[in-house]
């Protein structure tokens, strides 16, 4: 078999694959995996390093398919080359309950999966993530003659991807950064799912990359030939990342849905399935047909890959005698782990301490932890000085400087997330993000592929309530605890004070499993008694007794409160308590750590016998009866937005005083004393 003809079998097998899986499934998207089979077909056949039966191994390069609606592509590509999570069976599972080839790809059904995608532009700004991570750890550790993080984040994206904004912000940045190790192939076919991309999408594209900074080559994506050279030349780019436009077809190959929308979201029928077939030379009476001379070429992947795989553990091997420190470091990186000592320098503030802001408090604690853990990177949306996540003394990253570890964002939070996704993807560095909670809103897609995902990225979000005062209401957070709180696996912090702070950042860092966010203050919180001495550690609990009701026995009534409110609580506890009244004021900087504990740790921070119960949060109450049932009281801000003034005129008017909570709380305390008269 001539090298041409081969080269066609095995595209078409890709291709038949796709669409006899979308057929038996009745459902999928047959149409970009028929046309862009050449493009990934030649990618991972003269390009990509990987190494099917070891699919994690650290130094492969980086596949990402940002187009998750062709997910049989993937799912083709990681059975033929002999990845051990998938096999034929699970492919005429396609979509089905229980399956790995489920309807989109999901990061960890098949080990091969680089990250989960189907939200369009998603996959795209991870990959520039990962190419960042990828720049950086080789800028860390690679010594002359000793490359031992080298490789390449490829990433292939559809029309729809390139509408998205996300990947807008995430194309300009990684310009603007330069990672010439990113290479795009775009499946630029004319046709998204309303019909031909002239309704909508008109723009250069090419034109627009161009002016991001990318290298640019535009070729017939349906032609091998030309996909290896592009490919080729954009690795030789050593300044730019690169963007390869491939013209395709859709449906290629279907003689009544090519080039058509038709092709792109609905099986094929299976007459149409016959007819692509014929057009194939294939079989037209054999579904899921995978030729031996097929397989066996793709599986040459396996003996590729393991010869790759043992060429780097050998420039791992030489590295470790070279430099055994970095190479322990870098091994226990990319095993996720985070070295020891690394909160040692953490710090503790005492009652009377000078009152700080929890973003202060996070700042501080942020560049005690930058001290002690070296793969620890990120940075703000631009707003680094209000969110204190300027990193001290330990560079700014750059294509000239890449092994700097402040990055500056730009005002580009969409983005911003999902790059940090990518690199919490990538591994070996613990990355995080800032940005006002506000703006949770323009990077939530992100943070949710985040929690769906398991990536871990740490998000430093403060100016979290109406208390950031005069920029009133576009900047001040109303929903947004609650909006996250419903997002699950997701972990809110928001802590009370500096102690609460510093335990949040432990829990932010030691959380390799998901997203945490930290909701922190703009205005100057004191710092609490309760909190000193270790008692912040009731933190990682969820909730606990941040000052208990004076005296013994049970407290007349409970106020649980959040962040800033916390203080405010105990104002009020102690205003009620010269009047005779017993509060207990409990601190809740997580709903989801509390809802892990057991039932008697809960009811021992809120008895079941106390119903007088009141909780304290400046954002909409919706979701705070959980806690304090239907008899208690929940103050905050429901109905409306906040408003543009001094902060302490905006507390005030919407009833966030000290003398506000504690009439509230008395008038429930009554009211239950009146009942039981
Ligand atoms: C954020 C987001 N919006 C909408 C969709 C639904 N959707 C899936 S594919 C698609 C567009 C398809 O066009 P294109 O990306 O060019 O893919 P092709 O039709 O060429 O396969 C849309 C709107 C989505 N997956 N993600
Ligand atoms: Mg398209």
């Amino acid at each position: 078999m001539t090298d041409t003809k081969l080269d066609d079998l095995c595209v078409n097998t890709i291709r038949t694959l796709s669409i006899d899986a979308v057929q038996k499934a009745n459902s999928g998207h047959p149409g970009m995996p028929m046309g862009a089979a050449t493009l990934t077909y030649v990618l991972w056949d003269r390009f990509l390093k990987h190494h099917p039966a070891d699919p994690g191994w650290p130094d492969r390069d980086r596949f990402i398919l940002s187009a998750g609606h062709a997910s049989m592509l993937l799912y083709s590509m990681l059975y033929l080359t002999g990845y051990a999570g998938i096999t034929l069976d699970d492919i005429k599972s396609f979509r089905q309950w229980g399956s790995p080839t489920a309807g989109h790809p999901e990061r960890g059904l098949i080990p091969g999966i680089e990250v989960t995608t189907g939200p369009l532009g998603q996959g795209f700004a991870n990959s520039v993530g990962m190419a960042i991570a990828e720049r950086f750890l080789g800028a860390t550790f690679n010594r002359p003659g000793h490359a031992v993080v080298d490789h390449y984040t490829y990433v292939l994206a559809s029309d729809g991807d390139l509408m998205e904004g996300v990947s807008h912000e995430a194309a300009s940045l990684a310009g603007h950064q330069r990672l010439c190790k990113l290479i795009c192939l775009y499946d630029s076919n004319l046709v998204s799912l309303d019909g031909p991309t002239a309704l909508s999408f008109t723009e250069d594209v090419a034109t627009r990359f161009e002016a991001y900074g990318w290298q640019v080559q535009r070729i017939d994506g349906m032609d091998a030939q030309q996909v290896e050279s592009a490919l080729r030349l954009a690795q030789q780019d050593t300044d730019r990342p690169s963007i390869i436009v491939a013209h395709t077809h859709i449906g290629y190959g279907s003689p009544h849905k090519q080039d058509s929308s038709k092709a792109h979201g609905s099986p094929l029928g299976e007459e149409e399935v016959a007819l692509a077939k014929r057009a194939y030379g294939w079989p037209e009476d054999k579904s899921f047909y995978v030729p031996d001379e097929a397989l066996a070429h793709f599986r040459q992947a396996l003996d590729r890959g393991a010869q790759r795989q043992q060429q780097w553990e050998a420039r791992m091997d030489a590295y470790a005698q070279a430099y055994p420190a970095d190479a322990a470091a870098l091994r226990r990186a990319l095993a996720g782990e985070v070295p020891d000592g690394w909160d040692a320098a953490l710090p503790s503030y005492a009652p009377d301490d000078k009152p700080i802001a929890t973003r202060v408090a996070a700042g501080a604690a942020l560049n005690a932890i930058a001290d002690r853990l070296p793969l620890f990177i990120g940075g703000s949306a631009d707003l680094g000085d209000s969110n204190n996540t300027d990193m001290h003394e330990k560079g700014v990253m750059s294509a000239e400087t890449p092994a700097g570890r402040n990055i500056y964002f730009g005002v580009r939070e969409h983005g911003m997330v999902g790059a940090l996704n990518g690199m919490s993807a990538h591994g070996g560095v613990v990355p995080f993000g800032a940005t006002f909670l506000v703006f949770s809103d323009y990077c939530r897609p992100s943070i949710r592929l985040a929690a769906l995902s398991g990536y871990s990225p740490i998000l430093v979000f403060t100016h979290d309530s109406i208390a950031l005062g005069e920029d009133g209401p576009t900047h001040q957070p109303i929903e947004h605890l609650m909006a996250l709180r419903a997002m699950p696996r997701l972990t809110l912090i928001r802590p009370a004070d500096g102690n609460e702070t510093v335990m949040a950042w432990k829990a932010a860092v030691e959380n390799r499993r998901g997203p945490t966010l930290l909701a922190l203050s703009r205005q100057a919180l004191p710092h609490l008694p309760g909190t000193a001495d270790g008692g912040a550690r009731g933190l990682l609990r969820g909730a606990y007794v941040v000052s208990d009701a004076p005296g013994a026995g049970r407290p007349d009534a409970i106020i649980i409160a959040t962040g800033s409110e916390v203080s405010l609580a105990i104002d009020a506890q102690k205003q009620l308590a010269d009047r005779g009244v017993r509060v207990r004021v409990v601190s809740m900087p997580c709903w989801s750590f509390f809802e892990a504990q057991d039932q008697a740790y809960r009811d021992d921070v809120l008895p079941p016998d106390v119903r007088a119960r009141v909780s304290v949060e400046a954002g909409v109450t919706l979701g705070w009866r959980r806690w304090v049932g239907d008899d208690g009281d929940t103050i905050g801000i429901d109905g409306r937005f906040g408003a543009s003034a001094p902060a302490a005129a905006v507390l005030r008017n919407l009833g966030f005083t000290a003398e506000d909570v504690a009439r509230r709380t008395l008038a429930l305390v009554e009211q239950f004393s009146g009942a039981r008269r």
